[in-house]
């Protein structure tokens, strides 16, 4: 961890830059690989299947009979905690419905908004270091909330072609029943594109590596939407006297372990507090079976003493971390300055590994310094708004004039006439 005692405020836009890395050059690779999948469809998933994933498909997408037996793989005790953050994700989602409000804006004149579901989405789980089930609970819960039609999950199959028992088991509860054994750019380019056995969809979801990345990037220049732009995740720690550094290390390692791009970032005002932190960092890292990545994260992450807490608040909302937790005792007094963050933790019994798993909230984030303008994932991210209106006779003579006015002043006479045609056929009644 680089350590840094009190830079001055003109360096900060240049300690929150992330480190970024050009992805440009995977660009033709994979747009050969979207020529692939549009051009020979389910026979290209197999094929890369084969050479990315070293594994020969017997099936493309899971079977019933895969679907029973993983429920029998997962320990009783998973299934219960499965289902506990299923239940809390639920509840708290649930309540980001929006309720239908008619707004009369003039005499006469009605408008409101309707949530309508995205149709069709994919959702993509990552294999590779760790099976991502809790991002399946993420995306799904959501998208059943909103009432998506179809829900297809690509995840890249393991050596032997099965899928993570965990990821199918969730899949299970969440009634998704197309799920498809192909990763990378591959999945991303066969659920943009569609192929024989992956309905094309509206819009992509889910986290990935570069290559995925990137193609979500590529497709959504092709009219697919997509969920955030991705990176590495990241998290700000903000700790007083007050906090254990026991705890703060735990949290920052709970991050780092992500991969050995993460960056975390402690900022205290406190010298002891930063020197306590990095022992805990020491002592804990030694045990971690994932230390390689976390101490490569590590070597990325900086350790901040600033002058007051108003810094750390400053500090902390230019970074715009995607978790932010506040180690500190008077967390209410600093909450309301928080203007730039994915989600937040707040005191010392909050770990972001809670909203990770199971607390409810959503852990698909912005990163990277998107939370300056985008939220995480939420029950809008699967549906579209709506606008209706509905204008009465008596509607359109109040607000007619009105846009009569505005259209000729913009030149656009047929916008004009669309209202003077009607208001002359009704003053004739
Ligand atoms: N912290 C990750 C999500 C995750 N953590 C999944 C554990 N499993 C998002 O930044
Ligand atoms: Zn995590």
């Amino acid at each position: 961890m680089r350590k840094i005692v009190n830079p001055n405020p003109n360096t900060w836009a240049e300690l929150v830059k992330r480190p970024t890395k050009n992805l440009e050059e995977l660009e033709p690779g994979i747009l050969e690989t979207f020529k692939l999948v549009q051009e020979q469809g389910d026979k290209a998933l197999l094929q890369l299947a084969q050479k990315y994933d070293g594994v020969q498909l017997q099936n493309l997408l899971v079977i019933p009979e895969e679907m029973a037996s993983a429920e029998a793989k997962v320990p009783q005790e998973l299934k219960e905690a499965i289902l506990q953050a299923y239940s809390n994700i639920q509840l708290f989602h649930t309540q980001q419905a929006e309720p239908v409000r008619q707004v009369e804006t003039m005499n006469g004149v009605n408008c409101w908004r309707k949530s309508v579901a995205i149709d069709k989405v994919g959702l993509y789980i990552p294999g590779g270091t760790a099976p991502l089930f809790s991002t399946l609970l993420m995306l799904g819960v959501p998208a059943h909330i909103a009432g998506c039609r179809e829900v297809v999950l690509c995840t890249p199959p393991a050596k032997d072609g099965s899928v993570h028992p965990a990821i199918l088991y969730t899949a299970s509860l969440l009634g998704i029943n197309r799920i498809v054994k192909a990763g990378g750019a591959q999945a991303v380019a066969a659920m943009a594109f569609g192929t024989e056995s992956v309905p094309a969809v509206y819009k992509i979801f889910g986290p990935g590596n570069q290559y995925v990345t990137v193609a979500k990037q590529l497709v959504s220049k092709t009219g697919v939407a997509i969920d955030l732009p991705a990176g590495p995740s990241e998290v700000l720690v903000m700790a007083d006297e007050s906090a254990n550094p026991a705890f703060v290390a735990a949290d920052l390692l709970s991050q780092a372990e992500h991969g050995a791009d993460s960056q975390v970032v402690l900022l205290t005002t406190s010298e002891e507090v930063l020197q306590q932190v990095e022992q805990e960092l020491e002592a804990q890292l030694r045990v971690l079976p994932r230390k390689e990545f976390a101490a490569k994260a590590l070597e990325n992450s900086l350790g901040i003493i600033l002058k007051d807490r108003q810094q750390m608040l400053d500090f902390s909302n230019l970074y715009a971390p995607e978790h932010l937790i506040l180690s500190v005792s008077d967390f209410e007094e600093l909450m309301d300055g928080i203007t730039n963050a994915g989600s937040v933790f707040l005191g010392h019994y909050s770990p972001e590994s809670a909203g990770d798993y199971a607390s409810g909230t959503n852990h698909t984030l912005p990163t990277n310094g998107y939370a300056r303008a985008y939220s995480g994932v939420s029950l809008d991210s699967f549906v579209k708004k709506i606008t209706f209106q509905y204008i009465t006779r008596e509607g359109l003579q109040h607000i007619g004039k009105t846009i009569e006015t505005m259209a000729e002043a913009e030149g656009l006479e047929a916008h004009k006439n669309a209202v003077s045609i009607r208001l002359k056929e009704l003053d004739r009644v």
